[in-house]
């Protein structure tokens, strides 16, 4: 299922005169629109291949149908995100949930839908069929050495398949930890778990980076041997300079100062990556924006300070993704409102005043700090977001085209009503 250059510009046709309306009051207010314009085109942020079916809970599972049944239907079902949105030109592969049959045949179809591969993803959380070992009492902390050599041998050969398609990083996160006090001597799971990452380390490729995720809890509800942002940036601070800290929305304890913890870790040029959801309880993996837009714009906002200050480049140095579950929408529409919450909290974020917000935190004007941000979160800035789509030569209206083209529903002929993706 393909949508054409050409059907996206017919429904732009019919929005293009309100949406310029909308456009010229918001850009006659902003004297550097064309710089914020520039900024949300290269703006690209990628979808997950576990993420396009239907999720669920362990009380159970609704199938929205139509889901791909294979890596090459998940990259057609990204490839038409991107020409949607045209900020979804990547991919992120779970091993061995997508392990491709041909490198060659995947990377041509992902260059033919305008995609690149993202961090490759290593999965030492479940078992598989006909595995040797059981990681039910953890991987690279397992107290057996052939348990860790296991997980180690499985991490490097998700970075084999990542060169094969041009990847240049991986994601571990790790599920290691313990249910019970007393389970687990945390010191001896820690050094493990160091020595286990080491030797992932030695064999990443020099141009690579391992970003090693942090959660609070779940699937271990006693201890995680990588809990938190502390933890994890010891990992990364030990393993050396290819190692970074990833930050995953939903994978901190309530109410945690997400956007303090990602000025820090830029400061120490550590951070490495972002995983993108929302939540109201814990790692609920819900649709980016849809729980706490202001907290995601105080993350954007933090993200920019701190990569200006060190002269990053917004849309290439940090690695940006999508990790959220869709147990009742559909799984493209729910992708779709995650990447439109994402860039309207950039872009939100690029209309601060940096200037005047530096020199009242220097004379603590508190009140003046807090008008500053307010002011940029509660400008409407869906035209701007659309007008960047426009010109990368997107939909306006990206939901619009999808409902009207009942994508869904072709799908579901295509497919089949009762398909289930690997994945969450
Ligand atoms: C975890 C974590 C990882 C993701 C898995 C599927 O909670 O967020 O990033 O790979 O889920
Ligand atoms: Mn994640
Ligand atoms: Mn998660």
């Amino acid at each position: 299922m393909q949508v054409s250059k050409e059907q996206v510009q017919e429904y732009n046709q019919h929005l293009l005169k309100e949406h310029q309306r909308k456009f010229e009051f918001i850009s006659s207010g902003l004297i550097n629109v064309e710089d914020i314009l520039k900024k949300l085109v290269k703006f690209q942020v990628a979808i997950p291949s576990w993420a396009l079916g239907s999720g669920g809970t362990r009380f159970g599972r609704f199938s929205i149908g139509g889901e791909p049944r294979n890596l090459e239907e998940k990259i057609e079902d990204i490839g038409l995100l991107h020409a949607l949105n045209r900020s979804s030109g990547a991919i992120s592969l779970h091993i061995p949930w997508d392990i491709p049959s041909s490198a060659s045949n995947i990377k041509t179809l992902a260059a033919q839908n305008d995609l690149r591969f993202d961090a490759m993803n290593s999965n030492t959380f479940q078992d598989q069929p006909g595995q040797e070992l059981s990681y039910k009492f953890g991987s690279m902390q397992h107290v057996d050495k052939a348990v860790r050599q296991q997980a180690i041998d499985h991490n490097v050969e998700v970075i084999k398949y990542g060169i094969e398609l041009g990847s240049s990083s991986l994601t571990v996160w790790l599920s290691d930890g313990s249910n019970f006090p007393g389970q687990l001597n945390f010191r001896k799971a820690f050094q493990n778990t160091l020595e286990s990452l080491k030797e992932v380390y030695a064999a990443l490729p020099n141009d690579w980076k391992i970003f090693v995720e942090y959660k609070a809890f779940e699937p271990n509800f006693y201890s995680m041997t990588v809990g938190d942002w502390g933890q994890s940036l010891l990992y990364a601070t030990k393993l050396g300079d290819k190692a970074f800290t990833l930050v995953d929305l939903g994978h901190h304890l309530p109410n945690a100062n997400i956007e303090q913890i990602v000025s820090l870790l830029l400061m120490e040029k550590k951070l490495g990556g972002f995983h993108f959801n929302d939540s109201k309880y814990g790692d609920d993996d819900l649709t980016v924006g849809s729980i706490r837009p202001y907290q995601l714009f105080l993350i954007f906002n933090e993200l920019i300070e701190g990569m200006d200050a060190r002269g990053m480049d917004h849309a290439a140095d940090l690695a940006w993704m999508i990790d959220a579950s869709h147990n009742i929408k559909d799984p493209l529409e729910d992708l779709l409102q995650s990447v439109e919450a994402i860039m309207i909290a950039y872009a939100q974020a690029l209309l601060i005043d940096r200037k005047k917000l530096s020199e009242v935190q220097n004379s603590n004007d508190v009140v003046a700090a807090q008008e500053i941000l307010q002011t940029a979160f509660r400008t409407d800035v869906r035209s701007l977001v659309a007008e960047a789509r426009l010109r990368n030569k997107g939909a306006i209206d990206p939901l619009f085209v999808y409902r009207n083209e009942k994508i869904r529903e072709h799908l579901i002929k295509e497919r089949g009503a009762k398909t289930v993706a690997t994945g969450l």
